[in-house]
């Protein structure tokens, strides 16, 4: 008889009930052991409603050592998979739970685990269950009391939410401590962690008066690494209070870095935990985006405090709720304490690359999902930046005054709750009085609009009338699309770049359109000449636009649009649309042509001495081959290779002697400095010396070996390595090999290397690739590593991922096997790229579906990939 794993079961988010039980406290006894860590659990329990339904707890790898009813053994239950099911029990009472687990066995990174010689948790989702039986969802508020009893050489930091309460030694070598959090939480923002770490103190006095204890824990030798995360939550703090009204709740504050972790950070109450990578940073070892990621997560999770942690999710399907709202947040507090242009720009980058991509691919599914197989697997671009969208919306249609009131009420009403994203909609229309009715379609509605663009211009009457239609095309998950309540802001320029007042009816009118029908007209009075629109300014809603721009329109816009954002996106459109004419040339074997137009616009940026350096580099950088990937909907792989290397060429050749000069003005004070201009010349450095190093290879190595040698930040070092690196120089390999000589007792570091490799152009890339496999510092078990390697591989040189005899599919295809059993939350996360295989060529999507399929009949495959896999080959 063959045994067939059951197959994994679809929960649809229109099956919410309500739990049947309540658990009001639960108190936490952990006598930490490598492999058999001892986990008493005494929970308060009651009946929710009349009913004599069992309580069903949920549980995963669980070795269940007794259960005690009111402190009686207690033999009512059943032990199903990943449940314990108890029967015949009163109304309320105390149930004691004693199971047994094994942290260092714990590959997946979930529950409790060891990085390194630590322990410590991760529990959103669900990763609660793994370590004692429970209600193991987010509408479960419980109190929380934790003791931690562990070896006290090894582990002389125990940690857990809320205030340490007690403390105390015991005989055999062994101390303990008690926590008690007095906020009731959800399951999944529990954390424990113990080990023997360095820490950086600090305090913050919250504009009421009180005194919070700040304090990193990071690896012994780590401190001096931990300035900038302690300022960068210093500044967190400060903002919230400043912007949105909202102050810290508990006396101490922690965060814990750790090396092995599967997402970035976790916002678990009052006790961070934190992949090392978004704490850790000194100008020897980190990059200035390494430093702007860093002030970026700590905020993000210091925000959740209130945006999460004191109101919360219903259910699992609202997770847009809390992260939708609070990457808004995050994203508003890197605005407004760094540049907003450069932020939008970030953002709506991500957006258009990975988000709109999400959208087209099999696993397409609206920021509120409404059926989910593995959880995990939600933690998406869509739910995540699109939620952020949304919310952006909203704060776009009511204003900054109103979106405030919106929140006030949200608190209000909500503090201390499970909550839904409707409840949250409800609130902003409630304080606003704007109706968000139609808006709400954007939660239930997958999928990117188009809009399509088009005007005319009455000479006579001075009218120019704009019609918008929009059309969102099927997805995957849903074939029926209605139309959606879309904000778009727009200008008109005169033919000399002045912006136009413009009218109505007579009125003058906001620059946000509310775009709510299938087609619309708008007409614009008193214009005397033709105007240049400026169109969708801000990315005022995630959508595609397509409207006719010439390419002097778009030079005009990228010199003259009031708004850096809108003179970025200008050259992205102007850069697109060379793209695909040159892509048709390509086709029919005609010689590639950039006309100069475009390449004056280029030269204009270069020379616009007004223009801060960061948008400057910004502009002038060239997106890569897979964001250029997401203009068409069946990609042309060797093609966008070859037109992108064309454009670059010819704008590096043409403007050869204007890099070279802005370049000798950069940087010219020599010591390393970290503020907003010397970071935005650097980064304009880095595009100067690439484009240079294209159009003239000697000239870019004497640059590059000197930029190389004579670097004493990491900055520097990595542009560097970058430019000799994509541009193959012929210094690339021996700088390469001193970069991992001085790095390799430093994985951190070593993963910029390996991301360098992945990344690598040259033929060779799959087998050095395969090589690195046994790099003494490369492992499998650690996600950071595999991310360095596979994951920029296989989602950012899509040059060699898609080589055509599927060598690169093969790669990633064997990675994900093995890591099936290691570690499936990571394995989920890498395969996006092959699940995209519709798009491609029928070559390469033959090759790209027999991996899926060799997948598919893995014994033991994973809920995490089954999900995605049979979506894809549905
Ligand atoms: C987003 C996070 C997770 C997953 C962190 C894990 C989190 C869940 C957690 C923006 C900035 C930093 C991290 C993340 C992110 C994917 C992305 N609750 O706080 O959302
Ligand atoms: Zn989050």
């Amino acid at each position: 008889m063959t045994m067939t794993a059951p197959q994994p079961q679809t929960k649809y988010r229109k099956d919410y009930q309500p739990p049947q039980f309540l658990i009001d406290s639960i108190d936490l006894d952990f006598q930490l052991d490598d492999t058999q860590t001892r986990v008493s659990a005494v929970s308060r329990v009651r009946r929710n409603g009349e009913h004599q339904q069992p309580l069903v707890l949920d549980g995963q790898g669980l070795e269940l050592a007794e259960v005690l009813l009111n402190g009686q053994s207690f033999t009512e239950y059943q032990l199903k998979p990943d449940q314990l099911e108890l029967s015949s029990l009163p109304d309320e009472f105390e149930l004691t739970i004693t199971t047994i687990i094994d942290p260092l066995n714990n590959s997946a990174l979930e529950g409790l685990y060891k990085s390194g010689e630590a322990f410590c948790t991760q529990c959103e989702a669900e990763g609660f269950r793994r370590i004692t039986y429970f209600l193991d969802r987010p509408d479960i508020l419980s109190r929380y009391r934790v003791r931690i009893t562990a070896d006290k050489t090894l582990y002389p930091a125990l940690l857990s939410n809320g205030n340490r309460i007690d403390s105390g030694e015991l005989a055999d070598g062994k101390h303990w401590v008690q926590w008690e959090d007095p906020f009731p939480k959800p399951s999944y923002l529990f954390a424990l962690v113990a080990g023997d770490f360095d820490l950086l103190e600090d305090s913050f006095s919250t504009r009421s008066g009180r005194k919070v204890a700040l304090e990193i824990y990071v690896d012994k030798g780590n401190r001096d690494r931990a300035f900038h995360a302690m300022e960068s939550l210093k500044k967190s703090m400060r903002w919230d209070e400043e912007r949105f009204d909202l102050e810290y709740d508990l006396d101490i504050y922690m965060i814990v870095a750790v090396d092995f972790f599967n997402m970035g950070a976790m916002e678990n109450k009052g006790l961070n935990v934190f992949n090392s990578k978004f704490v850790l940073a000194n100008a020897k070892t980190a990059t200035d985006n390494d430093y702007h990621g860093i002030e970026r997560v700590i905020a993000h999770e210091y925000f959740h405090n209130w945006t999460g942690n004191r109101v919360t999710c219903r259910d699992w399907f609202q997770l847009s709720l809390k992260e939708g709202l609070t990457v808004f947040r995050d994203q508003e507090f890197s605005s407004d304490v760094g540049s907003r242009a450069y932020n939008r720009i970030l953002n709506v980058r991500l957006m258009r690359s990975r988000q709109f991509a999400e959208d087209a691919s099999p696993m397409a599914h609206p920021i509120r999902p409404d059926a989910v197989i593995e959880m995990s697997n939600f933690y998406t671009v869509t739910v995540y930046e699109k939620g952020s969208e949304v919310i952006r919306m909203m704060h776009t249609l009511l204003g900054e005054e109103n979106f405030q009131a919106g929140m006030r009420l949200y608190f209000e009403r909500f503090d201390g709750q499970a909550v839904t994203c409707d409840d949250f909609v409800q609130a902003m229309q409630d304080a606003s009085g704007i109706d968000l009715g139609q808006f709400s379609r954007w939660y239930s509605q997958s999928g990117t609009p188009v809009l399509t663009v088009r005007d005319s211009y009455d000479e006579a009457s001075g009218v120019y009338r704009l019609h918008i239609a929009q059309h969102t095309p099927a997805t995957q998950d849903q074939s029926d699309k209605q139309p959606l309540h879309i904000p778009f802001n727009l200008e008109l320029y005169n033919s000399r770049g002045e912006p136009q007042p413009f009218r109505i009816n007579g009125q003058s009118v906001s620059h946000i359109l509310n775009v709510t029908e299938t087609e619309q007209e708008f007409e614009f009075e008193g214009l005397s000449e033709q105007p240049i629109p400026s169109l969708l300014r801000e990315f005022s809603a995630p959508v595609k636009l397509d409207y006719p721009y010439s390419n002097q329109q778009l030079a005009l816009l990228m010199r003259h649009a009031t708004d850096l954002f809108s003179r970025w996106d200008a050259a992205q459109m102007l850069v697109a649309k060379q793209l695909k004419s040159n892509l048709e040339r390509y086709r029919q074997e005609q010689a590639l042509e950039l006309p100069d137009e475009v390449i004056s616009a280029f030269a204009s940026v270069l020379e616009d001495e007004s223009l801060d350096p960061m948008l400057k580099a910004e502009i002038l950088r060239l997106s890569d081959e897979s964001s250029m990937a997401e203009l068409f909907d069946e990609v042309d792989v060797d093609g966008i290779h070859r037109v992108r290397c064309f454009i670059k060429q010819r704008l590096a050749e043409v403007l050869l002697p204007r890099f070279t000069q802005l370049m000798g003005t950069l940087n010219r004070d020599e010591a390393y400095q970290i503020n907003h201009q010397a970071i935005g010349e650097r980064s304009l450095k880095a595009v100067c010396l690439s484009y240079i190093a294209c159009a003239d290879k000697e000239l870019g190595q004497e640059l590059v070996e000197r930029l190389y040698k004579g670097a004493d930040n990491m900055t520097d070092t990595m542009m560097a390595l970058s430019v000799a690196n994509g541009e193959q120089l012929e210094c690339r390999n021996v700088l390469m090999a001193d970069f991992e000589k001085a790095w390799s007792h430093d994985p951190l570091v070593m993963d910029q290397w390996f991301a360098l490799q992945a990344l690598s152009p040259a033929p060779e890339v799959i087998d050095s690739i395969t090589s690195l496999f046994e790099h003494p510092v490369f492992s499998l078990k650690n996600p950071n590593r595999v991310r360095a390697l596979i994951g920029v591989f296989s989602a950012s040189n899509p040059l060699h991922f898609h080589r055509i005899d599927g060598a690169g599919y093969k790669l990633l295809a064997q990675v994900i096997r093995e890591l099936n059993t290691l570690n499936p939350q990571v394995a989920a996360r890498l395969i996006t790229p092959l699940i995209q295989f519709k798009r491609y060529d029928s070559q390469r999507a033959a090759l790209m579906r027999s991996e899926l399929e060799k997948l598919q009949q893995l014994e033991s495959l994973a809920k995490d990939l089954y999900e995605k896999v049979s979506k894809a080959l549905s």
